[in-house]
């Protein structure tokens, strides 16, 4: 009898539990501020890498040929030099299970590959070098696993030539400083700036603007899928659907710089059924290229500017909102600065963006600009009186809050560039209202990968509290 009532109270517990977004409330244009470069920053830093660390800093780098870099501080506004020992502007960057920073390849002159592969440290704000990457990668990705190694994949060789190699690379073990890298499964060439996602039945699903794969790790056998209905040539945006508790299966592929100059379709693929192919969506209300996509924690996408033709002509000043729930595009205000090819932009703790970049003449150089969304002004905000910094996978955990009829969201933070997201994931928690606040269940290690995510709570109007940081794994 006791059995049964607690199978009752399970059931129960479970119906209550809150594991979709809301639809969240109207998208407003939002805001701007103007362009700025931080006080003392070295003016050789341009933006075109973007990463979001656990410190609640951003590492940025960019500018060829030798790549300069600093760690910004969107609090203070102050920054610190971080100039990397290769240049490894045009590679791949991709946190580690502890937050430590993987930076893989780079560009040498001639669109030519580096071998480099880097581990930079939040919290010493060092650089070490780790085993290279033997044929050199220029425009790879990076995309951590769910036991913490990294696959490495795509890109340019020294030569010029398609990299067909895949890589895994193990980090260092608990307190060591250099990790391992080991070539795996057979040639292929993913193309440069493969999008990758880890599925939550483990396997990676990479999408390019004319591919559809999956990758059995496994065996490290790739089963090919339908391409894209529209050929979005290249500097496609993608990102991973918001999903619920169990994860998602859904990715969107927008845009895309063309020979004719743009296109404005956006499509979307699932994975739990892939043989079904590729499903258009509303297209955005104009041709676009280059945008750098954003997930915001309201469970919309914000696409960040770009521009309508070649690397950088056509500059759009304005950028759009995508939601999901109604399928719908929302043009939002206008930034000052070009962001076409070479810029980047990531999501804050504090629910704000930092876009950054395009070198080209005439554009963000070295500037940045900081986004208020519409959400940042739609009245009081959420908040989060206290929450643990660490949970384990499938742990249930609190989260204080006096905001009622509020839901949480995990968010991995961004490691953005050249309209690429290694990184970025909105994850909705299962949860259940409790005295102050609610009782969260930390998702499994193949939905929200180990690492370090921003937690935040939005209420009911689809506004969002800062984050707080909290391990997960
Ligand atoms: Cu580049």
């Amino acid at each position: 009898m006791r059995k049964l009532v607690c199978a009752a109270a399970v059931v129960a517990a479970a119906l209550s539990a809150t594991t979709a977004l809301p639809a969240g409330a109207a998208v407003t244009p939002g805001s701007w501020s103007a362009p700025f470069t931080p006080a003392g920053a070295s003016s050789r830093v341009i933006g075109v890498h973007s990463v979001l660390m656990y410190t609640g800093k951003v590492l940025l780098f960019g500018n060829l040929r030798p790549t300069a870099g600093y760690v910004y501080d969107p609090v203070t506004g102050g920054t610190t030099e971080v100039d990397p020992p290769a240049d490894v502007e045009c590679g791949a960057m991709e946190p580690l299970t502890d937050g430590r920073i993987l930076v893989v390849g780079g560009h040498a002159k001639g669109a030519k590959g580096i071998n480099n592969i880097l581990l930079f440290d939040p919290a010493t704000l060092t650089w070490t070098p780790q085993p290279s990457s033997p044929q050199g990668r220029y425009y790879p990705t990076a995309t951590r696993l769910p036991d913490g190694r990294v696959l490495i994949s795509g890109g340019f060789t020294n030569n010029g030539t398609m990299n067909p190699d895949m890589e895994v690379y193990t980090p260092p073990p608990a307190g060591g400083s250099v990790g391992t890298l080991v070539k795996v499964g057979g040639p292929h060439p993913s193309g440069l700036y493969p999008h990758q996602w880890v599925l939550p039945n483990g396997k990676v699903l990479e999408v390019t603007s004319r591919s559809t794969s999956i990758l059995d790790t496994s065996t490290w056998t790739w089963t090919n899928y339908s391409r894209p209905n529209t050929n979005h040539g290249s500097g496609e945006a993608a990102v991973l659907v918001p999903g619920s508790a169990s994860g998602s299966t859904k990715v969107m592929l927008l845009g895309g710089k063309l020979s004719t100059g743009a296109t404005a379709a956006a499509e979307t693929f699932d994975a739990a059924n892939p043989t079904a192919g590729w499903t258009n969506v509303a297209s955005m209300p104009q041709a676009r290229t280059h945008m750098s996509p954003v997930l915001l924690p309201d469970g919309t996408l914000m696409a960040d500017a770009g521009n309508s033709s070649g690397n950088y002509n056509g500059p759009i000043y304005t950028s759009l909102s995508y939601s999901f729930g109604a399928n719908t595009w929302t043009t939002l205000a206008a930034q000052a600065k070009r962001r076409a090819y070479h810029s980047a932009a990531v999501l804050l703790p504090d629910g704000r963006v930092l876009s950054s970049g395009d070198t080209g003449t005439g554009g963000g150089l070295n500037t940045m600009e900081l986004y208020s969304p519409g959400y940042l002004s739609a009245g009081a905000r959420p908040t989060i009186t206290a929450a643990p910094t660490q949970a384990a996978h499938g742990a249930t955990f609190t989260i204080s809050t006096p905001t009622t009829g509020s839901h949480a969201v995990l968010m991995e933070p961004g490691a953005a560039t050249h309209t690429a997201d290694f990184s970025e994931r909105i994850i909705a928690l299962s949860t259940t209202p409790t005295t102050g606040g609610l009782s969260a269940v930390a998702p499994s290690s193949t939905v929200a990968l180990t690492g370090w995510y921003m937690l935040f709570v939005v209420d009911s109007a689809g506004v969002p509290s800062t984050a707080k940081w909290i391990h997960i794994g």
